[in-house]
């Protein structure tokens, strides 16, 4: 299908390769469309990239009749080293449907159940780790201690192996060659033609081989066992057999699958609860209304042992964790393609296998957010506001049958552990620290930190809110 877009009715065409993407490509186009409107052509060294954000059009792209997800040239990349893995498998290449059948109980919401005890106990080696920093009065590394937390608790709860990765000083070498992985399918979109770059692709290859040792180090440690029947997801990829053909999943694309988890499962995750952290730290009226919501599930407790029920009543701080990705959805855009010649938005016309890019972030600063969508304010998702709200005008886990599979367990890790965070310390922000947020493909708040205090039993009592402390006349 066509690179260049050629010249669309209403579409502006906007070249950057005097300028080039640099380090921060999604938060430039998140420019381009503040100065040209929600629908643009990104032309780089001839080559166009049609983005939208204008939520009647990507209500359009969610039209599965119509369109489809696309593997676009970053997640070709990104296939260099997880191949036909559930995340960037082809929509009609077997494995897909085959991974996705065998895969998707364990993704139900009923499945959290069975993963909650591991989650807990992951994060229990957090908190140990920052009642150390508090009682040393030392600052800590929200997105580092984020992402330990993530990839421990992914590669127990998928995979019953344990990256160790709170003991540890600098992140397991896992996340740095996976970091770099994802750094080299990125800036390999923005490369100047006829340079050499064989040395990129040579660190590249290393650390992608480095990824597959450690894979086949995690499932060497489960077949040399005999627990190879245990129901998380590699035990359900080495034994289950699909419904329909009764056979499994093969060796070569259990590794893919399990590379992709690791990575998808916690990455994501990851910045989600660092921006979610970051704004509570900035909007200390939120900030109580969260606690309280703790406190009443958990009073004076000092270590609660949080239910796998009481997850589900954390509903405010559920609303935070949406607020955040509505701002910074860390996995900040997804394609689709045309499956036959359409009209998108019945006016821009897309041939068979044209793709357009959804830019989530600038999707959920759309009008139907309100006047003022740079604003945090958790209310946006009470059950009113949201039943009030087009259903495609939140879109932080894609869209369709190719939508996040593990929405639901990131969801309930990620809504246990800030409630359990703010139920123990109060957040103490560096005023100094201005949000800057890192691009990898996937988005994070890059250098923030936060010290801690304990909470007292008696914070943790409180009098009812004055009704000027509204979340949103925080500023
Ligand atoms: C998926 C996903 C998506 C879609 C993409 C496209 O379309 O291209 C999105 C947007 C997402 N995802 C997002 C997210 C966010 C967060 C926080 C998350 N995510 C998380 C998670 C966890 C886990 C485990 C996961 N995640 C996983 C996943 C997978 C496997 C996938 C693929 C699916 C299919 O089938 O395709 C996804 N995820 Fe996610």
């Amino acid at each position: 299908h066509p690179d260049r877009a050629g010249t669309l009715p209403g579409v502006p065409v906007v070249d950057i390769t005097a300028t080039g993407p640099g380090r921060t490509p999604l938060q430039q186009v998140m420019g381009l469309m503040r100065t040209h409107g929600p629908v643009l052509v990104r032309r780089l060294h001839g080559r166009d990239a049609m983005f939208v954000a204008d939520a009647d059009l990507v209500a359009d792209l969610a039209d599965e009749e119509r369109f489809a997800k696309h593997i676009g040239p970053a997640l070709e990349n990104v296939r260099h080293f997880t191949a036909d893995g559930l995340f960037t498998a082809y929509n009609d290449e077997p494995n897909w449907a085959k991974a996705h059948d065998i895969l998707m109980p364990a993704f139900a919401l009923g499945s959290m159940r069975t993963y909650h005890p591991v989650m807990l106990r992951v994060a229990h080696r957090l908190i140990e780790s920052w009642d150390r920093a508090a009682r040393d009065g030392r600052a800590v590394d929200v997105p580092d201690d984020m992402t330990r937390m993530t990839l421990d608790t992914i590669g127990l709860a998928g995979f019953g192996y344990d990256f160790g990765s709170f003991e540890r000083d600098e992140p397991h070498p896992f996340v740095e060659s996976m970091v770099r992985c994802l750094e080299w399918s990125m800036t390999r979109l923005a490369r100047t033609p006829g340079r050499d770059h064989s040395a990129a692709d040579a660190a590249f290859r290393a650390d992608a081989d480095y990824l597959a040792g450690v894979v086949d180090d995690v499932i060497a440690a489960r077949t040399g066992t005999d627990q190879s029947g245990a129901e998380d997801l590699l035990g359900l990829m080495l034994s289950a057999p699909h419904p329909a053909d009764g056979t499994t999943l093969d060796a070569a694309n259990i590794r893919n699958q399990v590379i992709t988890f690791l990575i998808a499962g916690h990455e994501t995750t990851s910045g989600a609860m660092s921006f979610a952290l970051y704004y509570l730290a900035k909007h200390p009226a939120v900030l109580r209304l969260v606690q309280r919501e703790a406190d009443a599930l958990w009073g004076g407790a000092a270590d609660p042992e949080p239910t796998y029920d009481d997850i589900g009543r954390l509903t405010y701080t559920r609303q935070v964790l949406n607020e955040a990705l509505r701002l910074w959805p860390t996995a900040a855009a997804f394609s689709r393609h045309a499956r036959e010649d359409t009209l998108l938005g019945g006016r821009i016309p897309l041939a068979a296998g044209q793709a357009v890019s959804v830019l989530v972030p600038m999707l959920h600063r759309q009008p139907v957010w309100g006047d003022n969508p740079e604003l945090f304010d958790p209310e946006r998702f009470s059950a009113e506001a949201e039943a009030a709200r087009p259903v495609h005008a939140f879109k932080p886990f894609g869209t369709g049958e190719r939508a996040c599979i593990g929405r639901q367990f990131a969801l309930h890790e990620a809504t246990m552990l800030l409630a359990m965070l703010v139920h123990r310390y109060r957040l103490h922000e560096n005023a100094e620290y201005r949000l800057t947020v890192k691009e990898t493909l996937t988005l994070k708040p890059e250098g923030f930190t936060l010290t801690l205090t304990p909470r007292t039993p008696a914070d943790r009592v409180h009098a009812p809110l004055p009704g000027a402390a509204r979340p949103h006349e925080d500023g």
